[in-house]
């Protein structure tokens, strides 16, 4: 295995947080003599569901609005430290990823239900890691009950008090930003227990559901500006880190790599349908925009105790922040669902396409005259 070039600076910033750790730990350790028994009754009332979980930006099958009461939904994702292609340019990176996808996949449960995760690290990998969920309470979001070294795997069960989207990450002592913009985030929507509700408390129901993670990635260049590729993640730390620490993302992208969700991978929608679009970004601020479209509903720090905006051009998802806009299309065509920074969408990558069929409507648009001499 190789060792990990660690620099002073970050043995002192894993120092602190693994001060924190240790406490987190310790007071798990003394609250479970006094809680577990309790719980436990409790817990084994609820019924178990079995949920696997689909690679973005697809969404594995979910009721909108719960039938019964709260539930134990089970959840197991892999850790895969792996090499991706960014763009057709040359530029590889040493990804780390939950279940082998930038982002992980969308988890949704509903209110007053728990999650119950298996995090295995298998052994063929480098690092630890760790998942800290903010819809999560205590533990620095699970994150101090979920260290998980190479050929390790722990369980973690939370309670989803909060209702919204939310990021999930990786976040291990000393090294969280770096497993951050390697990918290891995404996002898990928490749904009100009778489903979405607008302004006046009018039902909100999508007929499909999309999953965009955008992710800033800081990909080192040799002397003669070529991208410098490596053999493995730890190689890779310090000159990754080096370019971080310049705040200039060398690529900003929706689901992993320039092209992800555009061609062949385009999301798809007919006219009369209603998608609801969540969008995360664990490090970043970013500010989605329909090109062509509208967020009719807008909930862009996705919190759903919180009204949404309605009839928005554009939203401002800050930096560690999960949103939901949900649009129903009233056209046929091509639109660009982009970061409307639009060096960000259009130099960096960060731009998808939804493909709408259906038929045209006039009364909304048309060419008066095509375009032709003066
Ligand atoms: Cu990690």
């Amino acid at each position: 295995m190789t060792t990990l070039p660690v620099s002073r600076r970050t043995i002192l910033a894993g120092a602190a947080i693994a001060g924190a750790l240790t406490q987190v730990r310790q007071a798990a350790a003394e609250t479970k003599e006094v809680l577990t028994p309790a719980v436990a009754t409790e817990l084994t009332d609820l019924p178990r569901v079995k949920v696997k979980l689909v690679d973005p930006p697809f969404v594995h099958e979910h009721e909108q609005v719960a039938t019964g009461g709260p539930k134990i939904v089970e959840f197991e994702m892999e850790i895969i430290e792996k090499k991706i292609k960014l763009d057709d340019s040359g530029a590889e990176y040493w990804a780390s990823t939950f279940n082998g996808t930038v982002p992980g996949p969308l988890m949704v449960v509903h209110e007053g239900d728990y999650v119950e995760l298996t995090l295995i690290n298998p052994a063929s990998n480098e690092l630890m890691h760790n998942i800290d969920f903010h819809s999560s309470t205590g533990a620095l979001g699970g994150g101090g009950l979920t260290q998980v070294n190479p050929g390790e795997k722990t369980i973690l069960r939370w309670k989803a008090t909060k209702p919204g989207v939310f990021v999930y990450h990786c976040a291990p002592p000393g090294m969280v930003a770096w497993h951050v913009v390697s990918g290891m985030n995404g996002a898990i929507m928490v749904l009100p227990r009778d489903g979405l509700k607008g302004r006046e408390g009018e039902a909100v129901k999508y007929d499909k559901v999309y999953y965009i993670g955008e992710q800033d990635f800081y990909v080192p260049r040799d002397e003669a500006g070529n991208w410098k590729t490596y053999d493995s993640p730890g190689e890779s730390y310090e000159d990754v880190v080096a370019v971080m620490k310049t705040l200039t993302p060398t690529h900003v992208v929706f689901n992993g790599a320039v092209g992800a969700l555009t061609g062949d991978n385009a999301m798809t929608a007919k006219v009369g349908e209603t998608v609801a679009f969540v969008h995360s970004q664990a490090n970043r601020d970013t500010r989605p925009h329909l090109i062509g479209g509208h967020g009719n509903y807008v909930w862009a720090t996705g919190k759903f105790n919180n009204p949404p905006e309605v009839g928005l051009e554009t939203w401002f998802i800050p930096g560690g922040t999960a949103g939901l806009m949900v649009y129903t299309f009233e056209q046929p065509g091509i639109y660009a669902y982009v970061n409307h920074n639009l060096i960000e969408a259009f130099e960096l990558g960060a731009a998808g396409h939804v493909m709408v069929e259906g038929d045209w409507n006039d009364d909304l648009m048309t060419q008066v005259l095509a375009p032709s001499a003066i």
